[in-house]
């Protein structure tokens, strides 16, 4: 618990069992529920997590949208975090961020690994891609964000009640961000946090995501108001 709030941390994992000893070292003990939701992992990642005392969700419908959503309905927090299961997020952080969270009346925190702390953190071609994505977004939603492909949130499980969430696949990032900055207004931050090299293999393509991305963006910004993506 934190000020009074119960706290889930949502883990998505396909094969990430070298990173999860680093992640447990590093998670504050204020967090009442680490969750992971697995793909189709062949290696360790689910014992490992067994037996860290970790709740453990099967998830076999790919995709990393999918895989928070399903993470969403079976958290018990007030409060969720979110981060990759390969140590490059600040776990460590969270109790912080939650903090400042609450004490600011935040709906939702982003984090943003830009600027980054170690230019070694990410390769060239993703800071490229990141840079010209979250550019891409600052203009069609006049907004300056930092980084809209985060996969580090800190926010209050009651927003989700206000939008619906579609996308199952990469194109989930931004879409949480974007449709929480359009309900939330000035209760969603981004807070700059340090980045960290990845531990254990990628997964994903970063030229067919890129793409993926921006044209899910442009057809987002073109939804109508009303829309029913947009609960009353
Ligand atoms: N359950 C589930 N988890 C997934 C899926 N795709 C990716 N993940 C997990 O989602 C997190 C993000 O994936 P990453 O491969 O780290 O993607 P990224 O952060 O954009 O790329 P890196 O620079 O390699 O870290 C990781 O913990 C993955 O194991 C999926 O289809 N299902
Ligand atoms: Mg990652």
């Amino acid at each position: 618990m934190i000020l009074g709030k119960k706290i889930s941390l949502i883990l998505p994992t396909i094969n990430e069992a070298e990173g999860l000893g680093y992640l447990k070292e590093k998670i504050p003990s204020s967090i009442d529920e680490v969750l992971i939701v697995d793909g189709d992992s062949r290696d360790k990642t689910r014992e490992i997590a067994e037996s860290f005392g970790w709740k453990v969700v099967i998830e076999k419908r790919r995709g990393y949208g999918r895989a928070y959503k399903t993470g969403f309905e079976e958290s018990q927090g007030e409060i969720i975090a979110t981060a990759d299961a390969d140590g490059t997020y600040p776990v460590e952080n969270i109790e912080a961020f939650v903090k400042e969270l609450l004490s600011n009346n935040l709906s939702f925190i982003s984090c943003s690994r830009f600027p980054l702390t170690d230019s070694q953190s990410m390769n060239r071609l993703n800071q490229i891609g990141n840079s010209a994505i979250t550019l891409a977004a600052s203009i069609l939603w006049l907004h300056p964000f930092l980084d809209i492909l985060s996969g580090m949130w800190i926010f209050k499980k009651s927003v989700l009640a206000q939008f619906v969430l579609e996308s199952d696949n990469w194109n989930f990032s931004e879409e949480i961000k974007l449709r929480s900055f359009k309900a939330l207004g000035d209760k969603f931050k981004e807070i700059q946090i340090p980045y960290r090299n990845r531990l254990g293999e990628t997964k994903l393509m970063p030229w067919k995501v890129g793409l993926e991305n921006i044209l899910y963006m442009l057809k987002m910004r073109l939804e109508p108001l009303g829309d029913k993506r947009t609960k009353a």
